[in-house]
């Protein structure tokens, strides 16, 4: 098939996803065209059956806010028609499902069909897309989809209680390329966070208000005062000066190491004892499921869908939204018992298992199938 994927090229769980879709359509022998603004993060090789077309978007002095989503959509028409598309999959629904909608119309005049998937990812329904600023267009892109997917059965839920949607949304979750977060030994860089031995804890996000990361460090600055500790923090946004504030208030700056966003995300889970995700909502938590494949047991909120992923006693430990002490209990147990640590790693790895990367893929595959097939139908 030949295949659109749109998406952010950014850090962002969506954007990560879609990228390591592509990569493995790709592999399957699919042609795979990414149309972002930007190379996706993940999309740092050659890749014979991927392309790049980069959506231009020229600005003019009348442009206070230059018009990207009709660059995208008019990008998308050149794509289809140039590369002879089949379908376009579309990740995030502001602005991808409108542009996409755009550019099926656009294409109709010139005699083709090209269907297209929206896949739902979070904030793009729990946040951003309630807004009563975006919902009539939300609502509309998401009804005018061909396919609707959504990344856990509580977005699915979530999607269906904030707008009216009148077409099946299949849920199809989340995967992990295990065998690239298989648990490697890095004694060198164990060393050099953690000199003498102490426990490394983890958080890997976009620091937003929804990822609650005081709520991390509050329960780091909890598990230190009851056995040596580090903390690392991945990843970069809007919150980063107030947690530093937070570190140093609360004297704990010398072993907290903000690294700042990674690529090598496996070797840094390579090297954790615990993940820690104490989100306000969470569609799913793609990090916390590659750090279990890493073999990192998770400590999180029960938010969202993330007690379809975090299984506690199996995987980890789950607390209410807010809930520092609980979480910082659990930690410490976790920490200071080796038996148990060593269990709740082997079903962490397990449950990694559920959602490899082998398991999914043929999902997104025989969802297309269908799709084209409609279409053939309809035609
Ligand atoms: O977590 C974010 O804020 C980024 C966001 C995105 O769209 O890039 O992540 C969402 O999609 C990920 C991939 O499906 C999910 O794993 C995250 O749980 C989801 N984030 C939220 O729902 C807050």
């Amino acid at each position: 098939m030949r295949i659109g994927i749109v998406c952010y090229p950014t850090y962002g769980g969506s954007g990560v996803l879609a990228t390591e879709l592509g990569k493995a359509l790709a592999d399957k022998g699919h042609m795979v065209h990414f149309i972002t603004y930007q190379q996706p993060v993940r999309l740092n090789a050659f890749h014979a059956n991927i392309y790049y077309h980069e959506v231009q978007v020229p600005t003019y002095p009348l442009f206070d806010f230059p018009p990207y989503e009709s660059a995208l959509s008019s990008t998308m028409v050149d794509v289809i028609i140039n590369q002879k598309l089949d379908l376009l999959h579309v990740h995030y629904a502001i602005p991808h499902a409108s542009t996409a909608y755009m550019a099926k119309q656009i294409v109709k005049k010139h005699g083709r069909t090209v269907p297209f998937i929206t896949t739902l990812h979070g904030t793009d329904i729990t946040l951003v897309g309630k807004d009563k600023t975006y919902e009539p267009v939300v609502t509309f892109s998401i009804n005018e989809s061909d396919a609707i997917t959504a990344v856990s059965e509580n977005l699915r839920d979530e999607t269906y209680k904030s707008f009216p949607i009148e077409k099946d949304i299949s849920v199809i979750y989340n995967f992990v390329d295990t065998q690239r977060f298989s648990r490697r030994d890095l004694p060198h860089f164990r060393q050099a966070i953690a000199p003498n031995g102490e426990k490394i804890l983890l958080h890997v996000s976009n620091f937003r208000k929804v990822k609650r990361v005081p709520d991390v460090v509050k329960v780091f600055a909890a598990v230190r005062k009851e056995l040596p500790a580090k903390l690392l923090l991945v990843g970069d946004g809007p919150d980063r000066p107030s947690i530093e504030c937070l570190c140093r208030e609360l004297g704990i700056c010398e072993d907290v190491r903000f690294v700042g966003k990674q690529e090598q995300l496996e070797d840094v889970m390579s090297i954790s004892d615990l993940f820690l995700l104490p989100s306000e909502y969470e569609s799913f938590g793609l990090a916390a499921l590659e750090a279990m494949a890493a073999q990192v047991p998770v400590i999180s909120s029960n938010a969202g869908g993330l007690p379809e992923i975090n299984i506690p006693g199996q995987t980890g430990f789950m607390s209410n939204v807010g809930d520092v002490a609980g979480m910082a209990e659990q930690a410490i147990r976790l920490l200071k018992d080796e038996t148990l640590l060593a269990q709740i790693r082997k079903g962490a790895w397990e449950q990694a298992q559920r959602f490899h990367i082998d398991n999914i893929i043929p999902q997104y595959e025989a969802l297309y199938e269908e799709v084209l097939l409609k279409q053939v139908q309809l035609l």
